[in-house]
C-alpha cells in the first residue's frame, strides 16, 4: 500500500423500490450505492452491503444520468476519472448520513440472493474506496464477524432500525475452495481464532492475513462461469464481465 495508485472495482448496487424517505425525490432515477472491492470474483457471495451509520455520503449525477452514492471524497475522485460531464465537477443532488440509507434493499451483479440490504459496519474507513463496502462473509473475516454480530444481537438490529428479515436469512455462500480452510474460509478461520465480534481487531487482523493471500493465490472457484479455475487467473475476467454489462466500473485512487 501507499505505492502508486490502487485500482478498485466499483460494484453497482441498485437501490430497489420503494425508496426510503431520504431518497424519495430520486425514486424515478437509477440510483446505485457503489461498493469498492479488490476482489470482484467474490461477488457471487454477497449477503449485504456495509455503510457507516455516522459517515456522510453524497448522491451525485453522472453524465449518463445515473446517480452514484459514495463519500464526497470518492465522488470528487470520480469526477476526475471521466464519470461526470465536466472534468473535476460533481453534480451533488443530495447529502446523506449513513443512517438515512440503512436497511435499504439493493440488487447487484452475480449474487445468489435476489436482494440484499444495507447494514451498519463501524470499521469502515472514510479515506478508502467509496465508504460503501460489499459484504462477502464466506471470504472476508471482517464481513463475517460484523454480520454475525447483527444476527446474534437483537438490540443491535433495533438500534439501527433494521427488520429481522434484512439480516437473519442471510448466510455465507460457499464460492471459493481454499486448501486447508475449505469453502467458507473466513468462517473457518474466525472459528479457529475464536473471534467473538467485529471489535476483536487484533485477531481479525491475523485472520485476514491467514485468509486473503491463501484465498487469492490458492483458491479455486466453485461457482459461476469460472467454476474450477483458480481465483488469481480469473479475477480480471470477472471484473470484465461486470464492466461490459455496466454492472461495475473501474475506479482508481
Ligand atoms: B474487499 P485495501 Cl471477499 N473501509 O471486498 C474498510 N474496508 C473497506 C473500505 C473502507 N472504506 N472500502 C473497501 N473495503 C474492503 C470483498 C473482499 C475484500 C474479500 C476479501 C478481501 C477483501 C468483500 N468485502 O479485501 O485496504 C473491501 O473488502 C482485502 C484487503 O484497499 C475491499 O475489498 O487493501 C478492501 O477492504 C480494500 O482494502
Amino acid at each position: 500500500e501507499g505505492v502508486g495508485p490502487q485500482e478498485y472495482t466499483l460494484i453497482k448496487l441498485k437501490v430497489l423500490k420503494p425508496f426510503p424517505t431520504s431518497l424519495k425525490t430520486l425514486e424515478n432515477r437509477n440510483v446505485f450505492l457503489v461498493a469498492a472491492t479488490l476482489r470482484p470474483e467474490t461477488m457471487y457471495g454477497q449477503t449485504n452491503c456495509w455503510i457507516h451509520p455516522d459517515m456522510k455520503y453524497v448522491a451525485c449525477e453522472l453524465t449518463n444520468g445515473e446517480v452514484f452514492v459514495s463519500t464526497r471524497r470518492a465522488a470528487r475522485n470520480m469526477s476526475y476519472q471521466g464519470f461526470t460531464k465536466e472534468d473535476g465537477k460533481m453534480n451533488v443532488l443530495m447529502e446523506l448520513v449513513g443512517q438515512d440509507i440503512m436497511g435499504v434493499a439493493l440488487s447487484g451483479p452475480l449474487m445468489m440472493y435476489d436482494k440484499i440490504y444495507t447494514l451498519p459496519m463501524l470499521n469502515i474507513k472514510e479515506d478508502k474506496g467509496t465508504g460503501v463496502v460489499t459484504s462477502v462473509p464466506s471470504d472476508a473475516p471482517d464481513d463475517f464477524a460484523a454480520l454475525r454480530d447483527l444476527k446474534k444481537k437483537e438490540p443491535f438490529r433495533r438500534k439501527y432500525g433494521l427488520k429481522d428479515e434484512m439480516v437473519l436469512p442471510y448466510e455465507p455462500v460457499p464460492i471459493i475452495d481454499v486448501p486447508e480452510f475449505g469453502d467458507l474460509a473466513a468462517v473457518t478461520v474466525c472459528e479457529q481464532l475464536k473471534i467473538q465480534s467485529q471489535n476483536d481487531r487484533e485477531k481479525l487482523q491475523e485472520a485476514k492475513e491467514m485468509v486473503y493471500l491463501k484465498g487469492f493465490y490458492e483458491g479455486v472457484m466453485k461457482i459461476g462461469e469460472f467454476k474450477g479455475q483458480k481465483v488469481q487467473d480469473i479475477k480480471k475476467n470477472v471484473q470484465k464481465l461486470m464492466v461490459e454489462k455496466n454492472e461495475a466500473v473501474i475506479y482508481m485512487e
